[in-house]
């Protein structure tokens, strides 16, 4: 599409590179006009900072929205991540109910968990809540542990082409057909995503960067929204996504003292060109 109209649905932590913050400007780097809709305040994001301020804006969505369908406005795709509070995920199955335009899509990043673990603040009621939300998305965009979460399956940190193959099963069975999963490494040097559409896998491997950092899966799901509405396919926007969260690790990894996330601005050049015209 030449020009999509795009509402991103996700928290706004004011200092850590991650969701709306990156979201926003890969989303305009991609070409896509780009709503956004907060689902809460934090000083910072969860993972490493102390003592985060923490603002639940699920309050202020049905205002919002009924607002915006006064208006009579609609969005190409709605894509979503980190949401403020159980409740929320409701208010925003209301939000693909009513504002979406004819053939619109749906791109839900589950963004709850990571290395086996679920982030501070969320519980199995949040993860419940996201199985329901997945379920009506075009696309899903989990990562290992959340793919895990979702289906119910012990999270592993070794396994096999027929584990992954299990998991995609069961995420089809309950209603996600199509799936872009992060971080599936089979050897110690690389790793990469695996695209599922309608049972047919395929998997982009690239090298393995040595440092893992904060807010890399918001990267690479808004690189991959952004690809996919310009036209690429699950695979292509895959690769795009994926080789633009490598380039910002890799301009990143040896400043220690850029702990807290990646400098994925310096790489936006990068993905606009692997975008092309
Ligand atoms: O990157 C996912 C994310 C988004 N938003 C907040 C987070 C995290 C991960 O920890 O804490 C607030």
């Amino acid at each position: 599409m030449a020009y999509p109209r795009i509402l991103t649905i996700q928290d706004i932590s004011c200092v850590g590179q991650c969701s709306l913050t990156v979201a926003l400007p890969i989303l305009s780097a991609c070409g896509a006009e780009t709503c956004v809709l907060p689902s809460a305040v934090l000083s910072t994001h969860t993972g490493g900072f102390r003592g985060f301020t923490f603002r639940d804006l699920t309050g202020d969505i049905p205002a919002i929205r009924a607002h915006w369908e006064k208006e009579r406005i609609t969005f190409d795709a709605i894509y979503t991540g980190y949401l403020g509070s159980t409740r929320q995920i409701g208010y925003v199955a209301d939000i693909f109910d009513t504002m979406l335009a004819e053939n619109g899509r749906i791109a839900v990043d589950p963004a709850m968990a990571d290395n086996g673990r679920l982030y501070v603040g969320f519980d199995d009621d949040y993860v419940a809540g996201m199985r329901t939300l997945c379920a009506r998305a075009d696309v899903i965009l989990p990562n290992l542990t959340e793919a895990c979460l979702l289906t119910d399956t012990p999270y592993r940190e070794t396994y096999d082409e027929a584990f992954v193959s299990a998991l995609l099963e069961k995420l089809a069975a309950q209603g996600a057909e199509r799936v872009a999963l992060t971080g599936v490494s089979y050897t110690p040097d690389e790793t990469g995503v695996v695209i599922c559409e309608k049972g047919a896998t395929r998997y982009y491997r690239h090298r393995r960067l040595p440092r893992i950092f904060h807010g890399t899966g918001d990267i690479y799901s808004s690189a991959f929204v952004g690809a996919w509405m310009r036209g690429n396919d699950l695979y292509d926007a895959a690769r795009i996504a994926a080789d633009y969260t490598a380039a910002c690790i890799a301009c990143t990894q040896d400043d220690a003292a850029h702990w807290y996330g990646v400098k994925f601005e310096t790489a936006l050049p990068k993905l606009i060109r692997a975008l092309g015209d």
